[in-house]
């Protein structure tokens, strides 16, 4: 006999996850089982409720599951919610833990290896500051523009880098990593994962990145807290330009945002 609302089976609430991809699964709820429902779970953040990953299946013969890559590095919750001709039902929420972030010891805290890069082609003026290798390391920008800058890589319109820090960054009061930006004041868009391929979360959308470093004229910064996506630890950092100039447009060889160098901060000297 099935219930008025679907109920989660599996992972029980408090259940400590040991794979990436989770399955979840309800009972269904009566009047929404196979041939009259779809299902959608969802996982959401303990605090503000954010849906850091979802999936949608149709229902199932008595119960319902579905199989999703879910963030590691955070406490989360997960529930499903029936969709049917006579309207919707949900689950209650029930509370689950991801596998620890695999870190290795912090160091230095500067990023260590970039996992992805994206870069636009904009024909009429192509990035020629477009090596990737350039965001890792102590920042070091230098030189002279257009053409004789050095140290960073220039984004363009909707470009982004990934770094693997290979320690974690985990979630202290206030701030908890740093984008050094070079050149101007160039907005960026910060998401954290636990694993090279995400989920991503977001941290921080369209940060204006021009923070002054004494002395230094070329490079400037802009922080980030872990906390304002509810992350307790993160690996993986990936780096979006929110410059947006557009590619049809670009008049200089290093539009967008110019990442010169990414570090966990509390890191030692
Ligand atoms: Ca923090
Ligand atoms: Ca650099």
């Amino acid at each position: 006999m099935l219930g008025a609302a679907p109920v989660p089976l599996s992972p029980v609430s408090g259940a400590q996850v040991t794979t990436d991809s989770p399955t979840f699964t309800v009972q269904n709820a009566q009047g929404f089982d196979m041939g009259q429902a779809q299902y959608t779970f969802e996982v959401v953040t303990q605090g503000k409720g954010t849906v850091v990953a979802s999936m949608t299946v149709p229902a199932g013969l008595t119960t319902t599951a579905a199989t999703f890559a879910v963030p590691r590095g955070m406490n989360l919750a997960w529930r499903a919610t029936a969709q049917g001709s006579t309207g919707q039902v949900a689950s209650a929420t029930a509370l689950f833990r991801m596998p620890a972030v695999a870190c290795l010891p912090l160091g230095d805290g500067w990023a260590k290896a970039v996992v992805n890069v994206f870069l636009p082609f904009c024909p009429q003026m192509p990035n020629i500051y477009n090596d990737p290798a350039d965001v890792l390391g102590p920042y070091d920008a230098g030189g002279f523009g257009p053409l004789n800058f050095f140290g960073f890589l220039s984004l363009g319109e909707e470009g982004h880098v990934t770094v693997d820090m290979e320690a974690c960054a985990t979630d202290a009061a206030g701030p908890d990593l740093r984008v050094f930006q070079a050149v101007g004041s160039e907005p960026v868009t910060v998401y954290a994962a636990g694993t090279a391929t995400g989920p991503f979360v977001l941290l921080e959308a369209d940060k204006r990145c021009g923070e002054r470093i004494n002395g230094n004229q070329t490079t400037r910064y802009c922080d980030f807290d872990l906390a304002a996506g509810e992350v307790q630890e993160a690996r993986y950092f990936k780096i979006v330009d929110a410059e947006r100039f557009p590619c049809e447009d670009a008049g200089t060889p290093s539009e967008g945002a110019d990442i010169d160098a990414v570090r966990i901060l509390r890191a030692g000297p």
